[in-house]
């Protein structure tokens, strides 16, 4: 069976090329609700709401297990999804906060996401829970989102957010860069170049991954003869959308089927 990855919009099609990378042989029903994204400004109803419909879409596909690959969905609508349903159901940020901690002197930290996802302390409360004495500087960057959708990657509009963003935090000193937002890793070569030396970028997009592979070798649920076929389906199709996923996923998407919810 294959596996199911949604996200608010095609930002999640950067999970889907780091599971791609790591497990090649997994097929793989991707849904992006692109007639609403972005998920990051709106209500935690209304998230919760919206992960449950798309959650029912990838059952009925038939999928093994479903990545949540939406910071904000999995930051406000996780726990509910993984009580309704039966199949196993992996959000992001228990992987992205385990990929920080691996580091034992991680100390100081700074999340960068959406509104929603800073709002939800979803990822404040996972890492206070699990090391003491942390110090963290949670930020909201949303004008990053279009930035990355712009392709202004390195651009002065994106270094003067970014700018905006970090400074706070790069003044008052953090050793690790959380990225907590699909979008984001399509910023990392910018980052690393902007982030003082020292500073660890850890993206919850390639850790997202790991956890994937961790957890369907545990549940014996790892693709047997499968070839590694990609179904994309998303809530609006515009040349805007297939221009995008052609630059998260690195490749050419294929064929993109509309479908409604
Ligand atoms: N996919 C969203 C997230 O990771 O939080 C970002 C896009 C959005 O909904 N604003």
């Amino acid at each position: 069976a294959p596996l199911g990855i949604f996200d608010s919009g095609v930002g999640g099609l950067t999970v889907v090329r780091a599971v791609q990378q790591l497990l090649p042989a997994e097929d793989i029903v991707y849904l992006g609700d692109t007639a609403r994204v972005p998920y990051g400004s709106k209500s935690p109803e209304t998230i919760r709401q919206f992960s449950h419909e798309d959650v029912r879409f990838l059952l009925d596909r038939g999928v093994k297990t479903v990545v949540v690959a939406c910071n904000t969905a999995t930051a406000h609508a996780l726990p509910s999804l993984q009580e309704r349903y039966q199949v196993p159901i992996i959000g992001v940020i228990e992987p992205g906060v385990e990929a920080v901690l691996a580091d034992p002197g991680a100390q100081r930290i700074g999340i960068i996401a959406t509104r929603g996802t800073v709002r939800s302390h979803a990822y404040q409360h996972a890492l206070a829970l699990k090391r003491t004495g942390l110090i963290l500087h949670a930020t909201p960057a949303p004008l990053l989102v279009p930035l990355v959708e712009e392709d202004w990657l390195d651009h002065p509009s994106t270094h003067a957010a970014l700018h905006t963003y970090l400074d706070p935090m790069l003044e008052r000193g953090i050793d690790t860069l959380l990225l907590a937002c699909t979008h984001y890793p399509l910023l990392v070569p910018v980052l690393k170049q902007f982030l003082p030396d020292g500073v660890r970028l850890v993206d919850s997009a390639t850790t997202c991954a790991e956890h994937v592979k961790n957890e369907l070798t545990k549940l014996e649920l790892l693709a047997d003869g499968n070839t590694g076929k990609l179904e994309i389906h998303l809530t609006d199709l515009s040349d805007q959308f297939e221009d995008l996923s052609r630059r998260f996923l690195a490749k050419s998407p294929g064929r993109i089927m509309r479908v409604t919810l």
